[in-house]
């Protein structure tokens, strides 16, 4: 299809310079014009640094990014994942026998969803690899953020934006002759040392200004601190239209590496080379060894990056908690406040992780929890051992809110359950008490204790509840009977389902593999996770 476009672009641009009227308004219009002033002062040192760490960064992004995708491989508009309405996937269909969530253990989990991805395209390319991928990308998002500022900074300080910001309108004519003479392969002089044509402006304008922005806002409206502070859990702006907006930012920055990279390649290699390279206007060999030795350095990381990864996924999780845990300890103390209206509430809502197993807990169930015991315990000045009865008859708070998870999908739903700061109020935590811990009766996927610890300071706000109804009716095994979690600053693998007990620690490092949680030990996940 492309292809064919392409020849027939080909021959339409070629005959049409085969008219006069054609070949004067060419002349008059030549690529190049007062649409950017010539810059005299050549490329710079820092913009040509500030070039190569960009490519070097964005390609662990995109990577990455591509992995995080085939966590959920589906995009849609509907704020509630519902399978069926995506406009694009990168799987079958929800296979529909699956789809009734009836019995608890036939439902098809988020998990079940995942793909795997070839370990030279996805970082780091294995089946549900998220929490590494993630590191990744938000690390190098970080990095990539840096370059952006200090390059917008020098930008606007030296003169150099005159490259990328045209002046005036006789940039679209310019354009569109430019896309003629490329078309009719026979090509515009090539001015780059001082003076872009047309098209090129344009397309660097687009990439800098607007999709290099767009990818850090629609990254950010994922994040669940943000949606649950303005309110952006349904509606045109929710974290799935965000997600396919992201993607296509994705799908602009691949299709422009690859454009540029042939232009380069076919414009003038040589002198283009020098220019980004070693700054000078000359057809000296120089650029390209350059080149040569900075593009084998890429193929060696890209080469390395996936397997390092899975051989020290710990030290991934560890570099990646330095360079960006801050940020989201910050992004922490956003107060969610973010309720939604009935009907906001998704018909479907995605189950997610391993049920539990227990003949213990097949007894709770079966007499309808009648003999269930949460234990409440730790740095507390009074421990408590509450029935199901006693929960139920504490004050009761119903809020609409919706569900992140770590791999892409959300949906709204209605809870219903005990406030945390009713529980804080009867067992009344120590000073010295910092986090509280959730622990499961269930076991995590590949097996021990399924937990997760919390900042004490969420237990007290608002909207964190101990839930047993969910949409009005008690909540049902799936979605983590008899008691689960609600922190709505927080993705969804830290709402701990079906939970045991909760204890009141000063540090959770003595706890499992000392990460915070289940699944901060056993999949890397960071154990903030307000984004
Ligand atoms: N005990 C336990 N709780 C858990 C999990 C789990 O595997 N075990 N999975 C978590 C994840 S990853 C998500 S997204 C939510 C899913 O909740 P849902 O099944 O009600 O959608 O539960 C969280 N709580
Ligand atoms: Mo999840």
């Amino acid at each position: 299809m492309s292809v064919a476009g392409l020849i027939v672009w080909i021959a339409v641009c070629q005959q049409l310079r085969t008219y006069s009227a054609v070949q004067s308004w060419l002349a008059s219009h030549p690529g190049t014009g007062d649409f950017q002033p010539p810059v005299i002062s050549g490329f710079p040192l820092w913009l040509r640094i500030l070039h190569f760490l960009n490519l070097l960064f964005m390609l662990f992004i995109i990577r990455a990014g591509i992995q995080i995708l085939a966590d959920h491989p589906r995009l849609q508009t509907d704020a509630g994942s519902m399978p069926g309405r995506e406009r694009l996937r990168l799987r079958g269909p929800v296979p529909p026998d699956r789809m009734a969530q009836e019995p608890p253990e036939r439902a098809w989990t988020a998990k079940d969803d995942a793909v795997t991805l070839p370990r030279w395209l996805g970082l780091p390319g294995i089946r549900h690899s998220i929490g590494l991928a993630r590191w990744w990308h938000f690390s190098c998002d970080f990095l990539w953020v840096l370059t952006g500022v200090t390059f917008y900074v020098l930008l606007f300080t030296t003169g150099q934006w005159a490259r990328l910001v045209p002046v005036n309108w006789s940039v679209i004519p310019n354009a569109i002759s430019t896309a003629i003479q490329y078309g009719s392969l026979d090509f515009p002089a090539n001015k780059g040392w001082t003076q872009y044509n047309g098209m090129q402006i344009i397309a660097y304008f687009v990439v800098v200004f607007i999709a290099g922005p767009l990818a850090l806002i629609t990254g950010l409206l994922q994040a669940p601190a943000i949606a649950a502070r303005f309110g952006l859990g349904w509606g045109r702006i929710n974290r799935q239209t965000a997600r396919i907006v992201h993607f296509m930012v994705l799908v602009t920055f691949v299709g422009f590496i690859f454009i540029h990279t042939v232009m380069v390649w076919i414009t003038g290699l040589l002198k283009n080379l020098n220019h980004i390279t070693i700054g000078m206007n000359t057809a000296s060999w120089t650029g390209w060894w350059l080149y040569v030795i900075w593009m084998a350095i890429v193929v060696a990381v890209w080469w390395a990056a996936s397997p390092l990864t899975l051989r020290y996924p710990r030290v991934v999780q560890k570099t990646g908690r330095f360079l960006i845990g801050w940020a989201k300890a910050l992004l922490e103390n956003t107060d969610p406040r973010a309720t939604y209206p009935e009907k906001a509430i998704s018909p479907f809502f995605w189950p997610n992780g391993t049920l539990p197993d227990s003949q213990e807990y097949a007894d709770l169930r079966d007499n309808g929890f009648r003999d269930y015991r949460l234990r409440v315990d730790g740095l507390v000045d009074k421990p408590v051992t509450l029935s199901y009865e006693q929960l139920r008859a504490m004050p009761k708070q119903e809020q609409t809110t919706q569900h992140y998870c770590i791999q892409g999908w959300s949906g709204v739903a209605k809870w219903g359950g005990v406030p945390m700061r009713e529980i804080l109020k009867l067992v009344q935590p120590s000073p010295k008490a910092r986090f509280a811990v959730f622990y499961s009766l269930a076991s995590g996927a590949e097996g021990g204790v399924y937990y997760d610890a919390h900042k004490i300071e969420h237990m007290q706000h608002h909207l964190t509840i101990l839930a047993y109804e969910m949409n009005g009716e008690p909540l049902n095994e799936l979605h983590g009977a008899p008691l689960r979690l609600r922190n709505e600053l927080e993705l969804g693998f830290k709402q701990v389902k079906w939970i045991r007990a909760i204890e009141f620690v000063e540090s959770f490092s003595h706890l499992g593999a000392g990460q915070g949680g289940y699944n901060e030990d056993h999949e890397f996940y960071g154990y903030r996770m307000p984004i």
